[in-house]
């Protein structure tokens, strides 16, 4: 499953986000370093779903809307100076490496300090926190790099050495896979000879990687309590989502006492049973904020992860290609993430690898044409493998 962490400072909101959206209890409270283990659990990305091409419910989407599964991590809240061991150290920064999309979730409220404790509302400022996750992560691979150099520097010794094959090697203890690594060292320029590289060459590498490897999604969290200033401040400056993690969370514990209906990632909600004078005061606090955001924004921010930053598609493989169904009659039973640019070939790999390997032709069933084994695939295809393996 494609993996997505949340990160930023403590107390910004990053285990209510977390809750929220994976609808799991993990401690959250108003003091900094509450999390320490990180918490995973597995949030969706939504897109429409094809059923509602045919006029046809498929009986997995919510009325056309498809959640299709991702992993979320939630990690200890980091401080400026993390990659020197400040906070709660570098492991964190570990916990990064693994993610292919990172969240930074940032206070827009401006209610808490550097360090996660909390001030009063507007008294810190939001726009301050935006660059600190990724200047982290730089400064800690960074690092790395510059840890590993003398090793690089004894193997250059040897006539067969390559530096590329050196660089990739470093690099990939921090989950950066050889792929990136090539477009990487493709793009840019950087000395060849090894005794030439010094902290200037490791910080751009880093950055080039980081870029390329880690995107981040910005998340400007307790909008419910951020002033109108901040908000405009965020919205002209950054390009952050605008999210109320709190909020969302509301939402969905309403969804599942069955007083509320709601999709997550709607503009709307409505109440459908008995809530007290107090439940109604909060849900109409809600509503006039999903009037003023348009959402919560934590649907947005994972659709923004998944299908903006890492550009992945959505794509269903079925055995009926007239029905859109599997053996069992189900209809359009799988969801998958792919890259974009994937191939039907590509797909067969993902659903199986016998499949992969007996791959024989495939057909889009919406057309119900063949499609070559290096055809695009796009967003919502509806595609019929047929594979020896079958
Ligand atoms: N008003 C408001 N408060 C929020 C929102 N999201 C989180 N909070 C509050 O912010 C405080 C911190 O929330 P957590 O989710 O524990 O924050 P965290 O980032 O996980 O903190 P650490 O684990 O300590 O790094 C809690 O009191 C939450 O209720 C929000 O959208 N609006
Ligand atoms: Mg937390």
């Amino acid at each position: 499953m494609r993996r997505i962490a949340l990160a930023g400072k403590p107390n910004a909101g990053k285990s209510t986000f977390f809750s929220a959206a994976t609808m799991s209890d993990v401690e959250m409270a108003n003091y900094p370093f509450t999390t320490i283990d990180p918490n995973r659990g597995v949030a969706h990305a939504r897109t429409r779903c094809p059923c509602t091409d045919r006029d046809a419910d498929c009986g997995l989407c919510a009325d056309g809307a498809r959640y299709v599964p991702v992993e979320l991590v939630d990690i200890a809240g980091l401080v400026p100076g993390a990659h020197e061991g400040r906070g709660l150290g570098n492991q964190f920064l570990d916990a990064l490496t693994t993610a292919e999309a990172i969240v930074t979730v940032i206070d827009a409220a401006g209610a808490t300090t550097a360090e996660g404790d909390p001030v009063a509302v507007g008294t810190t400022d939001p726009l301050a926190e935006v660059a600190f996750i990724e200047e982290e992560l730089e400064a800690w691979m960074a690092q790395i790099i510059a840890d590993n150099w003398a090793g690089v520097r004894r193997s250059a010794r040897a006539p067969s050495f390559d530096l590329d094959a050196a660089l990739a090697e470093v690099l990939s203890g921090l989950g950066i896979t050889d792929h990136v690594i090539t477009a990487v060292l493709r793009d840019a320029e950087y000395p060849t000879r090894v005794d030439a590289w010094g902290d200037a060459e490791f910080t751009m590498l880093a950055q080039a990687v980081r870029r390329r490897a880690k995107p981040i999604v910005l998340c400007a969290n307790k909008v419910d309590l951020a002033t109108a200033e901040n908000i405009s401040r965020l919205r002209a400056e950054t390009d952050a989502v605008m999210t109320a993690a709190i909020a969302e969370r509301t939402l969905r514990r309403g969804v599942d006492a069955g007083v509320v209906e709601y999709r997550p990632g709607d503009d709307t909600f409505q109440v459908i049973g008995d809530v007290d004078a107090d439940q109604r005061a909060g849900l109409d606090a809600i509503a006039d904020l999903l009037e003023r955001f348009g959402s919560t924004g934590v649907q947005a921010t994972i659709d923004q992860a998944v299908y903006d930053r890492l550009g992945l598609i959505t794509v269903y493989p079925v055995q009926n290609e007239s029905r859109w169904t599997d053996a069992g009659g189900q209809m359009l039973p799988d969801a998958l993430l792919l890259p974009s640019g994937a191939t039907p070939k590509d797909l067969a790999y993902a659903v199986h690898t016998d499949i992969g390997e007996g791959y024989l032709y495939a057909v889009d069933a919406r057309s119900q044409r063949r499609i070559g084994e290096s055809t695009t695939l796009e967003e919502g295809a509806v595609v019929k493998i047929v594979s020896t393996a079958d």
